[in-house]
C-alpha cells in the first residue's frame, strides 16, 4: 500500500516534470510494468536507487535536474571541467591487474519475457562482441582514493554539495540535517555533504568500508576514473554478455535460482520488507566488499547486487532485432544506462538484479547504491 501511494505523488511529480522536459515515457507509471509485477502485489517501487523511481518509472526522480531544488545545477559545468583535465597517468600493466579476458563471441541481449517491458529489457536480439578486458570487482573505496589522491579529483557530489542518500543507512544525528526527501521516493534523502568518502554525510567515514564499492559517483565521475586508470566504462552489450557469463537465456549470472543450496546466498540484495524491514540475510545490510560471494564463469562478482554500475550507453527503450556488432547505444541522449540492480532491490519492487535488467540516470546524479566497473580494450597494451 506504500507503495501504491507513493506512486500516485510519483505521478503528480511526472507531471511537474514533464514541463520541463523529462521524457514521455516516464510518464506513464506504466500500466506495463504494474502488470509485470502484479504477481507481486505491489506498485514496483523500483526500489532505488537514483532509481527512486517509484512505480519503478525510469529513474530521473533523483536526477539533479529534476524539480527538486533548482540552485544545485550550477556547478555542474564547472565539474565537467575538472574530468576532462584528468591526465591518464596509471601504469597500464599495473592497472590491468584485477581485470579477466572476456573472450570474443556472439549472444543474445535482452529477453522475450521482460518483467519490465518499459524497461526495453526485450527483445531478445543477436549482438557480436570482440573479446576484451573487464575488472573482477566494483571499484572500491580504496582504489577511487587513489585516484583521488593522484589527480585531486572532485566528485560531482562535492560540487553539488549534496548526494542522495537511503535513509535507513542515517544515524539519528544524520538525519537532522536533512530536510529534503524525494517525493517520488521518500526514502531517498539529499543529503548535505554526503559523498563518496563521508556517504551518509556529517560524522561519515570508511573506516569500514575501504573494501566496500565506492559510491555517490556520478557517470562524469566514472568515466573520470577509468580513464586516469586507461580504461573505459562498458557498453551495454559489453556488460550485459559478461553478466551472463557464457550461460544462455538466464536470469543471473550463475543461473536462474537465486540461493543456492540449503538457501546459500549468491550476492547482496534485500530480504525483508522494503523500506523498512532489512533483515540482512544475506550478510549484509548495506554495500558489501566488492570481493564477497561467488564469482560467475568468467569470474567476475556481484555483477548484478550489490551497487547498480553504470555503462558508456545513453538510455533508450527501442531495439531493433538485427545483429548488431559491438553495439554502442543510441548517439544521443540524456540519461545513461546503469546494470545490475543494487543491496535494495528485492522482488517485490525491484526485480532488477537480473542480467537483462536496466534502468537509467543523469550523467551527474550519484547515490548510496550506484557505482562501477571498468573495462579495456584487448589490443591496447
Ligand atoms: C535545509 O537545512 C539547511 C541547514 O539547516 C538550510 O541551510 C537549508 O536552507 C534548508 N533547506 C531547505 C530546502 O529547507
Ligand atoms: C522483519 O521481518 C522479519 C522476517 O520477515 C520478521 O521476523 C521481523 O519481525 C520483522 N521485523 C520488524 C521490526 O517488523
Ligand atoms: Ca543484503
Ligand atoms: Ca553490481
Amino acid at each position: 500500500m506504500f507503495s501504491r501511494e507513493v506512486c500516485s505523488l510519483f505521478l503528480v511529480t511526472l507531471l511537474l516534470l514533464t514541463v520541463t522536459g523529462t521524457k514521455e515515457e516516464e510518464g506513464s507509471c506504466s500500466a506495463d510494468r504494474a502488470k509485470a509485477e502484479e504477481s507481486d502485489g505491489s506498485c514496483s517501487a523500483d526500489g532505488a536507487g537514483k532509481d527512486g523511481k517509484s512505480c519503478g518509472c525510469g529513474s530521473n526522480a533523483l536526477n539533479r535536474d529534476a524539480k527538486l531544488d533548482k540552485k544545485t545545477t550550477k556547478s555542474a559545468a564547472k565539474n565537467e571541467d575538472d574530468s576532462d583535465a584528468v591526465v591518464e597517468s596509471e601504469e597500464p600493466e599495473d592497472s590491468r591487474k584485477g581485470m579477466v579476458e572476456i573472450p570474443a563471441g556472439k549472444f543474445r541481449m535482452g529477453t522475450d519475457e521482460p518483467q519490465f517491458p518499459a524497461d526495453g529489457e526485450g527483445p531478445s536480439r543477436p549482438v557480436e562482441l570482440d573479446g576484451f578486458l573487464m575488472d573482477t570487482m566494483e571499484v572500491s573505496n580504496a582504489q577511487f582514493k587513489d585516484f583521488v589522491d593522484a589527480t585531486d579529483y572532485i566528485t560531482e557530489a562535492e560540487s553539488f554539495g549534496n548526494s542522495f542518500v537511503f535513509f535507513g543507512m542515517m544515524t539519528e544525528a544524520q538525519m537532522e540535517v536533512v530536510n529534503e526527501s524525494v517525493a517520488a521516493a521518500p526514502w531517498w534523502y539529499k543529503t548535505p555533504n554526503a559523498y563518496w568518502r563521508e556517504p551518509e554525510g556529517i560524522d561519515s567515514n570508511l573506516d569500514d568500508r575501504w573494501d566496500h564499492p565506492v559510491t555517490h559517483v556520478s557517470w562524469n565521475d566514472a568515466v573520470a576514473y577509468c580513464k586516469w586508470r586507461g580504461k573505459r566504462l562498458p557498453t551495454e552489450a559489453e556488460w550485459e554478455y559478461a553478466c551472463r557469463g557464457g550461460l544462455e537465456n538466464h536470469l543471473f549470472p550463475w543461473g536462474n535460482k537465486l540461493t543456492g543450496k540449503g538457501g546459500v546466498h549468491k550476492t547482496n540484495i534485500w530480504q525483508g520488507e522494503f523500506p523498512t524491514n532489512n533483515t540482512g540475510e544475506d550478510g549484509w545490510m548495506w554495500t558489501a566488499p566488492v570481493d564477497m560471494f561467488e564469482a560467475n564463469k568468467y569470474g567476475l562478482k556481484q555483477m548484478t547486487g550489490n551497487v547498480w554500475e553504470w555503462t558508456a550507453d545513453y538510455w533508450n527503450t527501442h531495439h531493433k532485432q538485427d545483429l548488431k556488432k559491438n553495439p554502442k547505444g543510441p548517439k544521443k541522449g540524456t540519461d545513461k544506462v546503469k546494470k545490475g540492480g543494487s543491496f535494495l532491490c528485492h522482488k517485490s519492487y525491484c526485480y532488477r538484479y537480473r542480467c537483462e535488467a536496466r534502468s537509467q540516470n543523469g550523467v551527474d546524479s550519484a547515490a548510496s547504491n550506484l557505482g562501477f566497473r571498468c573495462v579495456a580494450d584487448l589490443n591496447k597494451n
